[in-house]
């Protein structure tokens, strides 16, 4: 036995009664576990990224919540499920998807001017539909469709000649996978597996998440639908060796396992689980996790599919601040668009993600590759960290403008090097002033940015906070 093996098992063996989170991989190909650095260096680049656009496209963004001239409730793409429709008849969907406006390299410049580092596309979500071109069935989007043409290699081409992560979204539920039958007359959700085909469905899946690999290179593998009782622990560890064995530095989130506790996203503490971090869902943690890599995914409505009639979109100063909000405390920030089945992305949505973009312009840096506050909560924002060779910087996101310009860092104890907004281009220093409950920064008497401004505050060696409580 590989004596790293043992050491491996030991560190696992503890691991399970103390960490909460995704763990470090299984072993590599070599079977050796990979170090803490190792593991740090292949995650490196999402954790700097903290921003991700997340996009939904697919059959369902045809009916887009409506079947048979009536609106069906729910999110869009569960429309089959919701709406109870025949896969022989949902099928027939694929004759009409001709996403003739398809243009990857406008979806790419959207994405990159919002300040996105990584966009997330389902390759395949629950009704089984492959929108890359897949050796392992005919229901994809070159053998089914009139449009007859992958659609994610040239996105991944795009992201890799725009310099963003390409990644994808792959279900392990299957609605129309003859392998996976209906929950009941109802509903198909979650699926059951035909007794003695498990093994065939295993091997489709991990044929078309080879493809993705290969065909798109892609950087994450975002698992989802997860939850069918069929699925295993131990079929997610060994999907999770296959696929690092193909690609020792790809990331995968944590529905590849059974760990997930519901939508909070973040894995039981009581054994370890395969995925390389948390998918909290449609929400953010209350505080940060220290230890653990976690992605918030949230919808900019109420769907993730494209639906004709939802109209309630969040406001641009909601995202921005969720943004703030995520990165505060140490996370990642996946945004959802659902592109229409003519492969146009809403205006609401390019709309907001311009907004955000143009905050990021400015305070673009107070996000990338920063970690979680080290104050508890700030009544007045949220707070993000960077640790450069220079020293450390605060980032203070002023949420609430202090009337009196008094802004006051509870109890920082560092002396300050240097105080800015960096909404002004000049970097103009702001009086700082030593208080007995902290560090006092006298700002103007505007907010640069009604949404959020941020003062850099550069501190004087390691940071000293009284009262320090945990990472927000
Ligand atoms: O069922 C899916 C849903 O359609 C959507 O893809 C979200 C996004 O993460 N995930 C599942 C619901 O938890």
């Amino acid at each position: 036995m590989n004596p790293r093996r043992v050491a491996g098992g030991l560190v696992v063996l503890l691991g399970w009664l103390t960490i909460a989170g995704p763990l470090p991989a299984a072993d590599d190909a070599q079977g050796n576990r990979e170090t803490s650095e190792q593991r740090d260096a292949r995650m490196k680049w999402w954790r700097d990224a903290r921003f991700g656009l997340f996009i939904h496209w697919g059959l369902y963004s045809l009916p887009a919540g409506h079947w048979k001239g009536q609106p069906v409730r729910g999110i869009g793409e569960w429309i089959m499920n919701s709406a109870n429709i025949p896969v022989a008849e949902y099928e027939q969907l694929a004759k009409e998807f001709n996403p003739v406006q398809y243009d990857p390299a406008a979806w790419v410049r959207i994405a990159k001017q919002a300040g996105v580092k990584y966009l997330v596309i389902t390759s395949k979500h629950h009704d089984g539909f492959a929108l890359f071109d897949s050796r392992a069935t005919r229901y994809d989007v070159v053998d089914a469709t009139p449009y007859g043409k992958c659609l994610l290699k040239p996105l991944a081409d795009e992201c890799r000649k725009q310099g963003l992560k390409f990644c994808v979204y792959h279900s392990i539920m299957d609605w129309h996978h003859p392998a996976q039958t209906r929950r009941n007359e109802k509903s198909y959700n979650p699926t059951k597996i035909v007794p003695g085909r498990k093994a065939e469905y295993m091997d489709f899946m991990k044929q078309q998440l080879k493809e993705l690999l290969d065909n798109c290179d892609t950087e994450v593998l975002w698992f989802d639908g997860e939850w069918c009782d069929w699925y295993t622990e131990e079929d997610a560890r060994d999907v999770y060796a296959y696929l690092r064995k193909l690609k020792p530095q790809l990331i995968i989130n944590n529905r590849v396992g059974k760990g997930r506790q519901g939508m909070d996203g973040i894995n039981k503490g009581d054994r370890e689980y395969a995925g390389d971090f948390g998918t909290p869902e449609q929400q953010i943690p209350a505080t940060g996790l220290a230890g653990v890599d976690w992605e918030s995914c949230m919808t900019m409505n109420d769907t993730w599919g494209y639906k004709q009639d939802d109209h309630n979109w969040k406001s641009s100063e909601t995202l921005i601040r969720n943004l703030i909000d995520i990165a505060s405390k140490g996370g990642n920030y996946l945004l959802n668009v659902g592109p229409t089945a003519e492969g146009v992305i809403p205006a609401a949505s390019v709309e907001r993600l311009q907004a955000i973009g143009k905050w990021m312009q400015v305070n673009g840096e107070a996000i990338y590759a920063t970690s979680a506050s080290p104050f508890k909560s700030l009544p007045w924002g949220r707070c993000t960290k960077k640790l450069t060779d220079g020293g450390t910087t605060l980032y203070l996101h002023v949420f609430q403008w202090p009337r009196d310009g008094k802004l006051l860092v509870p109890g920082l104890r560092n002396k300050i090097a240097a105080a800015y907004l960096l909404a002004d281009a000049s970097q103009k220093a702001l009086a700082t002033e030593a208080a007995a409950s902290g560090v006092c920064v006298q700002l103007p008497a505007a907010a640069p940015d009604p949404i959020c401004s941020v003062v850099a505050l550069k501190v004087v060696g390691d940071l000293e906070i009284e009262g320090k409580g945990p990472a927000q």
